[in-house]
């Protein structure tokens, strides 16, 4: 897989695609991830991005040119045309199942964006979708980039070791995870569920099954809303 990110801040991704599972997902070819700065498209002398919004009202907006001269320059980079995803808190809302759906695309093409956000015309040129992570004002679209790069990057084949495992991930059915357990078998007094060393695997499954979903009734009823388990 191809992403490409459109930024101001190219440099805050530095760190986070240089440890672990994003960076020996790009050493061993599984995704190639391609930084491009919004303001080295700016035609303005003093390489301005942003402007005030027509009507009034506070803060700066995104103006349009950068973004699409940029996005124009980064489309040219790969045959591959690529789904294009605005991170904006009018987005879709981000969860696991949008993760799934993405990882399956050849390319992606991440517009991140500063200040109150983007002029409208570059969600309408531009065809874009626009993705939320969440319903809370970020101070920039870098994060958002970051959180959607890390849950779809660690879908693709290869890139996760052996030591982690997306197979039963939580979401994955639409149920928060079962409780994990790993050694001393009595830490502190609290001690590992008899089932759990029993060795008996339909037992061990049921366990789970029935802790996922108990966990689910308390913290999020509403994903039992969305796909009531039949099991329930
Ligand atoms: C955001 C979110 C988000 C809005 C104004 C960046 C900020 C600023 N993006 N999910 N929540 N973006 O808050 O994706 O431009």
């Amino acid at each position: 897989m191809r992403i490409d990110v459109l930024t101001l801040f190219p440099e805050m991704f530095a760190s986070p695609l240089s440890e672990s599972i994003l960076k020996r997902a790009q050493q061993a070819g599984v995704v190639g991830i391609v930084l491009a700065n919004i303001r080295d498209f700016s035609k303005d002398k003093h390489k301005k991005v942003d402007d005030r919004p027509y009507g009034g009202g506070p803060g700066m907006v995104m103006m349009p040119g950068p973004v699409f001269d940029c996005f124009e320059h980064v489309r040219s980079l790969s045959a591959e045309p690529g789904r294009v995803i605005l991170l904006s808190p009018q987005g879709q809302p981000f969860d696991q199942r949008k993760a799934v759906e993405l990882s399956k695309e050849k390319r992606l093409i991440l517009i991140t964006g500063r200040y109150e956000g983007f002029d409208e015309r570059i969600r309408i040129g531009l065809a874009a979708e626009q993705i939320s992570i969440g319903d809370y004002i970020l101070s920039g679209g870098e994060l958002a980039a970051m959180v959607v790069i890390d849950a779809v990057v660690r879908l693709l084949g290869g890139a996760l070791g052996d030591e982690d495992s997306s197979k039963d991930d939580s979401f994955s059915e639409g149920l928060l995870e079962y409780p994990h357990y790993t050694r001393p078998e009595v830490f502190r007094d609290m001690k590992v569920p008899d089932v759990l060393l029993s060795g008996n695997h339909g037992e061990i499954e049921k366990w789970r099954r029935s802790q996922a979903l108990e966990r689910t009734k308390q913290t999020r009823p509403d994903l039992l809303k969305d796909n009531p388990p039949e099991d329930q």
